[in-house]
């Protein structure tokens, strides 16, 4: 590789500076992005990415599950790109860093490559993937998990939010239904440089993490019916509490995957009464349940403790309880030479760094059951993540994404 190209480092203050002016997007009063997956910010920024990326010189072209495909040529157009990038949607109460690193880290990278004149031997492809976070539409990662097969683009195309807007609805809504098939763009390979979410990083006071593995998801819809009657006149003992119902699974949810830990957490993120009042004891209730380990067998446990535990609390309570598996994702072994080749970079680079899983899910964990795929990881202060307290310094998003332009260089391979 050529001297240029050794010692390249990306625009520090330009890609922090986009970081922050795409944060006012759906910026919220705490200091935190409230960017819904196809919402009008979702547009917003959407809108800005596609104009940076053709002001950077990058083909755009839009899948129909409205996922961005940004080319950069390279010298050689017969091999496959390498595919860099993230998400651009963010949660209820999200950050400025939780996705868009990502997206913006692969935007930087093309912009120093630019500056620089060099030239790579194959193309870089930046992707933004529609609904990463599946808060508005489940499941999590949904048009990288459509692009790899998991699901079909009319199942997706069909889902629907909590006021029975669909996917297909939402994407003409905001105008980006694109042209291209779902699949049409191929990778070679697929980095994602994103901030841990988790507290190991900043703990050990370590730059980089490279990602080898993921955590399995199990995500569940879970109703309850138990009997609407009077708060005032129903005797206690003669109650079919729906909530009271839900109380005691919850806890029973979490002395689970404590007795099944430390490689294992539940989480119930959701849960709506149904025609809720004060005085009516609650006989119906909607409710998600979140379920991840790393280990295949304690996902398995998970799930037979936790339908054990509902059976048990439906039959002394006189309720029902159901609970459907709605998304079922196995843990993640990322690709070894890409593990590698990222590890190589940070070692070349001088930075600290350690091998980690990643607890939180991530568009390249789908990619890589069909393609090799990895992450670089940076911390975020205080492991914080799905907070609008998330934050990360300058100078560690600064060197997540100079392992990832150096690990693209050697994936690449430099023309010039
Ligand atoms: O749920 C996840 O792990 C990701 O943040 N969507
Ligand atoms: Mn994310
Ligand atoms: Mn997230």
């Amino acid at each position: 590789m050529s001297r240029a190209a050794t010692n390249l480092q990306i625009d520090s203050a330009r890609l922090w500076g986009s970081i922050h002016e795409t944060a006012k997007f759906g910026a919220t009063a705490k200091g935190g992005v409230r960017r819904l997956t196809l919402s009008e910010e979702d547009r917003q920024v959407r809108d800005w990415f596609r104009k940076a990326c053709e002001d950077a010189g990058l083909e755009v072209h839009v899948d129909t599950l409205g996922s961005m495909f940004a080319l950069r040529k390279g010298r050689d157009m017969s091999k496959p790109p390498i595919g860099i990038g993230s998400h651009l949607d963010t949660q209820p109460t999200g950050g400025k860093f939780d996705g868009i690193l990502g997206t913006l880290g692969a935007l930087e990278v093309i912009r120093t490559l630019n500056d620089a004149g060099i030239e790579t031997e194959a193309p870089i492809c930046i992707v933004n993937w529609t609904n990463e976070e599946g808060s508005r539409f489940a499941p999590a990662m949904m048009a990288s998990a459509a692009y790899v097969g998991d699901f079909t683009v009319d199942d997706i195309l069909s889902r629907k939010d909590a006021e029975g807007v669909t996917v297909g609805d939402a994407l003409d809504k905001i105008g980006y239904r694109g042209e291209t098939k779902v699949g049409t763009q191929k990778f070679s390979s697929f980095v994602e440089l994103h901030i841990e979410q988790g507290p190991i990083l900043e703990a050990e006071n370590r730059t980089i993490g490279v990602v080898d593995s993921g955590q399995g998801v199990f995500w569940y819809d879970g109703r309850i019916v138990g009997f609407e009657s009077h708060a005032g006149s129903t005797p206690m003992p003669l109650r079919r509490d729906a909530l009271l119902t839900l109380s005691q699974f919850a806890l029973a949810l979490e002395q689970i995957a404590i007795r099944l830990g430390p490689n294992a957490v539940g989480t119930i993120g959701e849960a709506v009464i149904q025609n809720p009042s004060r005085n009516v004891i609650p006989g119906e209730i909607a409710f998600t349940i979140d379920c991840r380990s790393k280990d295949a067998d304690t996902l398995d446990a998970l799930d037979q403790s936790l339908r054990a535990a509902a059976a048990e609390i439906a039959a002394r309570r006189k309720v029902e309880i159901a609970i459907d598996l709605v998304w079922r994702k196995p843990p993640t072994h990322f690709d070894p030479k890409l593990v590698d080749a990222v590890e190589h970079a940070a070692e070349n680079l001088g930075y600290s760094h350690r091998r980690i899983t990643s607890g939180a899910g991530h568009d390249a964990c789908n990619l890589n059951t069909i393609m090799p795929a990895a992450m670089v990881f940076v911390p975020c202060k205080d492991g914080i993540s799905h907070n609008e307290l998330e934050d990360a310094t300058q100078a560690d998003c600064a060197a997540g994404a100079n392992v990832l332009m150096h690990t693209v260089l050697a994936l690449a391979g430099v023309a010039s």
